[in-house]
């Protein structure tokens, strides 16, 4: 137990985890479920392209968000790729360079440059102001990214993109089985994208899907992801393999059928992590009440800069326990190759970028923790916080 800041590893005491909390540790279903499933594939001998347990699959993302299409993908910087071309964004494009990098590299991937705009400091989106000061002859499409399973600004995205003709799509990696406006997010922009990453709120090991409720769009998109077969022997459009396997459609239906299980699992902790916070100085929790259905899969915690403690100074007392926090999404993409050498320059457009990007720290939540590690959690940067205020 840590009563005072000499009870802290960083000062020689035994570490307060004996094994690492990972923030991302799998959420995951009932394994008996998925053996059954594993064995059934071995039987079938149908492990890939477009199998009967990916059908299945899709049908049931697509019931559970109220979209038409759900296209599944092997990962989700893949689906991202796939829908930037489906939709025939060229020259440059807006996105957040407060994101995970894929965001960005799904667009340089194919030469298409990503224009960073800012972002909210208080919500840690996009902010509509700041992607119209960054609008070209060049711009064709805007990325809005729903971070931390937190709704992009859809509405005032859309205007813009009307107003000014271009392609506005969102990348939903964080936002699986969210609502936004009454409605669950996958039906915004022209398309939406998901991951399913282990370390996402649902998993299928690794996957990702496009969403969206444009039959054509969905329909070239099929194309894309199966080398542009249309039939045997009958290639029709360009493409690349960007396929599911069944293993994962699998891991996919199995772990569907826990979601509930999985909210309730992070709703606890979120308001654990609330409750032990309240009274730490210069901490500030993102809100995840937002009203509506949601994921609580990201416990974010900002260091304010009242807080006697730096950020990194709390990573490192954190990480001496054994506890895994991250400093996600730090530097920003525009502090990473091959972005920072190509835009110099691009931090000088992203002031609250840098400061969020500084400031924030993301906690272990998740189906492996309880209100106990949550509290102890806490008492680390706590202690940590009262040695150097
Ligand atoms: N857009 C956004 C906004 C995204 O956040 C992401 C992915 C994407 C697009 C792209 O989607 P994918 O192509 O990945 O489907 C992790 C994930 O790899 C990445 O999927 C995710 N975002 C990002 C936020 O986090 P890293 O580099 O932090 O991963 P890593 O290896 O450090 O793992 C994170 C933690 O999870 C570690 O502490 C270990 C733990 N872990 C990890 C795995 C894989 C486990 O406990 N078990 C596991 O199986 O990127």
């Amino acid at each position: 137990t840590i009563r005072t800041p000499q009870d802290l590893a960083i000062h020689g005491a035994v570490p307060a985890f004996a094994e690492s909390l990972h923030v991302g540790r799998p959420n995951m279903g009932d394994r008996a479920a998925f053996m059954q499933y594993a064995n059934d594939i071995f039987d079938r001998r149908w492990l890939s392209n477009n199998g009967p347990l990916v059908q299945q699959f899709e049908r049931e993302i697509e019931a559970h968000l109220g979209v038409k299409h759900c296209v599944a993908m092997c990962n989700g910087t893949i689906a991202l790729e796939i829908a930037i071309r489906a939709l025939g964004m060229e020259g440059e494009v807006i996105v957040p360079s407060y994101t995970f990098v894929a965001t960005a590299h799904a667009l340089q991937w194919q030469s298409i440059t990503p224009v960073f705009a800012d972002i909210d400091p208080v919500t840690h989106l996009l902010s509509p102001d700041a992607v119209r000061r960054m609008i070209t002859p060049r711009t064709t499409g805007i990325i809005g990214v729903h971070l931390w399973g937190r709704a992009a600004p859809v509405r005032e995205l859309q205007d813009i993109a009307d107003e000014h003709g271009l392609k506005l799509m969102f990348d939903a990696a964080h936002a699986f089985s969210c609502m936004h406006q009454g409605r669950m997010i996958g039906n915004f922009g022209a398309c939406e994208v998901l991951s399913f990453h282990a370390t996402k709120f649902f998993n299928t090991f690794e996957g990702g899907a496009v969403v969206t409720n444009d039959d054509e769009l969905a329909q070239t998109m099929r194309l894309m992801r199966n080398f542009g077969f249309a039939g045997f022997d009958r290639v029709v459009h360009p493409g690349t393999n960007g396929k599911m396997v069944e293993i994962n459609a699998a891991m996919g239906l199995v772990n569907l059928k826990a979601l509930d299980d999985v909210v309730d699992a992070n709703r606890r902790n979120y308001h654990a992590y609330r409750d032990a916070l309240r009274d730490v100085r210069g901490l500030r929790l993102l809100s995840m009440e937002t009203g509506e259905r949601h994921n609580y899969q990201y416990v974010v915690v900002e260091v304010g800069p009242e807080c006697p403690a730096t950020r990194d100074q709390l990573i490192d007392a954190l990480q001496a326990e054994n506890v895994i926090a991250r400093r996600y999404f730090w530097p920003g993409c525009h502090n990473m190759e091959p972005y920072r050498s190509l835009f110099p320059h691009a931090g000088l457009m992203l002031p609250h970028t840098g400061v969020v990007a500084a400031r924030v720290i993301v906690l272990p939540t998740g189906q492996t923790m309880d209100a106990d590690m949550i509290a102890t959690v806490v008492q680390i940067m706590r202690m940590r916080i009262q040695e150097l205020g």
